[in-house]
């Protein structure tokens, strides 16, 4: 990794750490080789470190550790109770801390007050449990802020079981490790038994939770299959680069939008206003990250699904963002993952009005295949509006298609699915002048009389 790249890595976790509620007090960075199977950090920066944090700096030695909210939450969640959400809080800790200059590189405050460290890279169960001896306070690697994030901003249902599968599947190796497991164990008296009994409960509950998840995913399988013949754009990228503000301005809807990572966790379809007919259905997705924990990406499937059956993908880009290109690089390759690279797609360079007019003419040339827009501005919007319109109608034909009287149930289906310039009512059925997608005059063809579509004009 480039000097740059490690740099914006770390620029990118403490937003990610001050999304939890969280205000970053230092930065210790170490470059290693190789990483001990036991320590993630050499003697003397574990010590400097320690030195923060008032533990010990002995990975030995147990200290009594200064609960955070999360993990008091999550052993709360473990122990099978509900702990009510704590989004409200957390939105007003935000908005002091956005307040707050940015703590990068000042001296450590009191020590009572650090509650976390984390870390850009994964981490071992044994390695965390050592650190978070020897510092005495929590530790989570990247995954588990990012899973910390989705469950905090979790709302529907589906999104909710989903992040629970990825967190337990996180957690369940480290219940063992922790000292937090053994704690657990001392206090039921039974050793490994107890330890046992943790997994299975985690299995069980893991079962539990997927079967749910299938009889949703079905159900919304079913939805998605009955908006096949509407056109469908998807707004897929990076975290926080601006697909809801599209959203909002594209469809009218009252998406969630907040410069916070992984606003949106759950997956909103609304009709492109004001409508066309036949009408274009517009989908908001969750944001993309590096290192997106595995897991997440193989749980989030309908958001992607809704992804990978769109007609067009609109690629968002925050050109403002310096790393956009690395960013850019991480969406596709999650795209691939899916399946959605087959997709048809654009890249929308969005928040253009945060650059230098240099800037832009600069991007322009460099990218002369994107588009470029502010979802803050809204003749930018109209024109967007107009290119997805477009998009669609390039690949129009232009068709008269007789409906006999006998299959006129297919008129409501025709206006609902194809452009209708006009019907002229004569003795053999209804003669639509139309245009629409090929491939739907073609099923047209093959369901109505021989000679019924009369091909007026190919693709535009
Ligand atoms: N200046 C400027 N800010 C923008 C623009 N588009 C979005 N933003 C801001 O960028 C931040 C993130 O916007 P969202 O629309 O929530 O981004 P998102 O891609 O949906 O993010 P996630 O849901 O986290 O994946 C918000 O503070 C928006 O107001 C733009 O064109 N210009
Ligand atoms: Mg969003």
């Amino acid at each position: 990794m480039s000097e740059l790249d490690f740099e914006a890595s770390l620029d990118e976790l403490e937003r990610l750490v001050k999304t939890l509620g969280y205000r970053v007090v230092s930065r210790i960075t170490q470059t290693r080789g190789t990483l001990a199977p036991t320590a993630v950090l050499g003697e003397g920066k574990l010590l400097e470190l320690a030195a923060l944090t008032g533990g010990s700096g002995d990975a030995g030695v147990e200290v009594e550790r200064v609960k955070d909210k999360a993990r008091i939450r999550r052993e709360a969640i473990e122990a099978g109770k509900t702990v009510p959400s704590e989004d409200e809080d957390d939105d007003e800790d935000d908005d002091d801390l956005n307040d707050e200059p940015n703590g990068q590189g000042a001296p450590a405050a009191d020590t009572e007050d650090l509650q976390l460290i984390a870390v850009d890279h994964e981490i071992s169960p044994s390695q965390l449990r050592n650190l978070e001896r020897a510092t005495g306070i929590t530790v989570l690697d990247r995954t588990g802020v990012i899973i910390e994030i989705f469950h905090r901003h979790a709302h529907s249902r589906e999104a909710r079981m989903q992040v629970e599968i990825a967190r337990l599947r996180y957690e369940s190796p480290r219940v063992r490790a922790s000292p937090r497991g053994k704690e657990r164990q001392a206090g039921r008296g039974s050793g490994e038994a107890g330890l046992e009994l943790d997994r299975r409960k985690i299995r069980d509950r893991i079962a539990e939770l997927k079967e749910q998840l299938d009889a949703l995913q079905k159900e919304y399988s079913v939805r998605r299959a009955q908006r096949r013949e509407a056109r469908r754009v998807a707004l897929v990228g990076y975290t926080n680069a601006g697909k809801s503000s599209l959203m909002r301005a594209l469809t009218g809807s009252d998406v969630y939008v907040e410069n916070k990572l992984f606003a949106t966790l759950d997956t909103t379809v609304r009709a492109l206003t004001p409508e066309v007919e036949p009408r274009i259905l517009i989908s908001d997705t969750v944001g993309f990250i590096k290192k997106l924990p595995h897991d997440l990406v193989a749980s989030f499937k309908s958001t992607l699904d809704e992804a990978s059956e769109a007609s067009l993908l609109l690629h968002v880009v925050d050109a403002s963002d310096p790393s956009w290109p690395a960013q850019l690089a991480v969406t596709r390759e999650v795209l691939t993952e899916i399946g959605a690279h087959e997709v048809q797609s654009r890249l929308l360079m969005n928040k253009v009005d945060c650059l230098t007019d240099e800037a832009l003419l600069a991007l322009r040339s460099e990218q002369p295949e994107a588009w470029f827009l502010s979802a803050k501005r809204p003749a930018d919007v109209a024109d967007l509006r107009q290119k997805i319109i477009a998009f669609f109608e390039s690949s129009y034909v232009h068709a008269e298609v007789l409906v006999p009287f006998s299959e006129q149930r297919l008129l409501a289906e025709m206006h609902a699915t194809m452009n209708v310039l006009g019907t002229r009512y004569e003795e053999a059925g209804v003669f639509v002048d139309l245009r629409c997608e090929a491939q739907a005059l073609e099923r047209l063809r093959e369901t109505l009389p021989e000679g019924s579509v009369t091909l007026l004009e190919t693709a535009s």
